[in-house]
């Protein structure tokens, strides 16, 4: 080993072991399965950032709702009982309608309209989140929303009186609009739910009904693209104030690639895991069509529910959405 090169590894480890004295151990809760879309895309987000960083900043995710469930998410990195983790912002909806612009049904019912749709309510939702102590990273869009149920259901009086899993505002109203009786209940509990008759249906992705296996107590996935929620990557503010620029620079190089990742993945389990319902035993299909336009009336009725709680925030974005068309 030529002098130089001695000094140059000795200065390789000395500086490794002084970023490893001063490492910052950042805790990333995160409401779904390990194996669910989100949860990969968090995962490789939490690497890149260790790695970025020469693990300065180490990042350890989460999933399953293992360290807090989804509904305290949100006020843990708001308080700062963690720096940052990850929400379905709609099932937060009571604090601010505009936390809902993801979910008015029918409004962005395609992965290109749920991107326009995130392109103008960006601006305002960061504001929004700002003023909570939260910085955004990230976000990524679940596939269309379907119909799950334990029979065959043709028009809302087939499903009236079933106890329907919600997870957000809009999900309960829905259930309740179809004469169905909503019940808030966690991804990661809806298993035991069905299989205990605690809920006998529910309004989701093919996604998680794939990676909950609800065919072991459901029979028949219908297709509505009713609307797209998203999953966000928050930072605690004050923590992220308090970090240096080239370590805010690397969170966000790694969130953009993050963010193109997920949506990408998005995209691939949308027919991937419908088909792997049907593979293991549910009839799959959309919804009849007396069930798809009783929905298209639930969802007018909705949108102006929205729009009124949402006031003039909410109507610019809508408006901006529709200019963008
Ligand atoms: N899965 C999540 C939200 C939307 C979705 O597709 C859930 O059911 O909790």
């Amino acid at each position: 080993m030529s002098k130089l090169t001695q000094i140059a590894a000795g200065i390789a480890v000395f500086a490794a072991s002084a970023m490893s004295a001063h490492a910052e151990k950042w805790d990333m809760p995160m409401a779904y399965s390990a194996t669910n879309f989100h949860s990969a895309t968090g995962a490789q987000f939490a690497e890149c950032v260790t790695l970025g960083t020469g693990g300065a900043l180490e990042i350890t995710t989460h999933p399953g709702g293992s360290l807090y469930s989804g509904a305290e998410i949100k006020r843990a990195i708001q308080t700062g009982q963690v720096n940052i983790g990850e929400r379905l912002l709609s099932g937060h909806q009571n604090e601010n309608a505009l936390f809902g612009f993801d979910s008015v049904p029918f409004l962005a019912t395609s992965f290109a309209d749920s991107e326009k749709l995130w392109e103008v309510a960006k601006g305002p939702l960061t504001e929004v989140l700002n003023g909570q102590n939260l910085h955004l990273l990230y976000s990524v869009p679940w596939p269309g929303q379907g119909l799950y149920f334990d029979r065959e259901v043709n028009t809302t009086a087939d499903a009236k009186g079933i106890k329907f899993r919600s997870y957000n505002a809009a999900s309960a109203r829905m259930a309740e609009l179809m004469g169905m009786l909503p019940v808030q209940i966690e991804a990661a509990e809806i298993s035991q739910a069905f299989a205990t008759g605690v809920a006998q249906g529910m309004v989701s992705s093919g996604s998680t009904g794939y990676d909950r296996k609800v065919w072991e107590s459901l029979s028949h996935y219908y297709s509505a693209d009713a609307w797209m929620p998203r999953n966000y990557v928050m930072v605690n503010l004050d923590a992220w104030n308090g970090l240096d620029e080239g370590t805010q620079n690397v969170i966000n190089g790694c969130s953009a690639i993050a963010e193109y990742a997920g949506d990408w993945r998005s995209i691939q389990y949308t027919d991937f895991t419908v088909n792997e319902l049907a593979k293991n035993g549910m009839a799959t299909g959309p919804v009849s069509d007396e069930l798809g336009a009783e929905l298209r009336a639930i969802g007018e009725t909705m949108t102006a529910e929205w729009l009124e709680a949402a006031g003039d925030a909410g109507k610019a974005i809508v408006d901006a959405y529709k200019a963008a068309q």
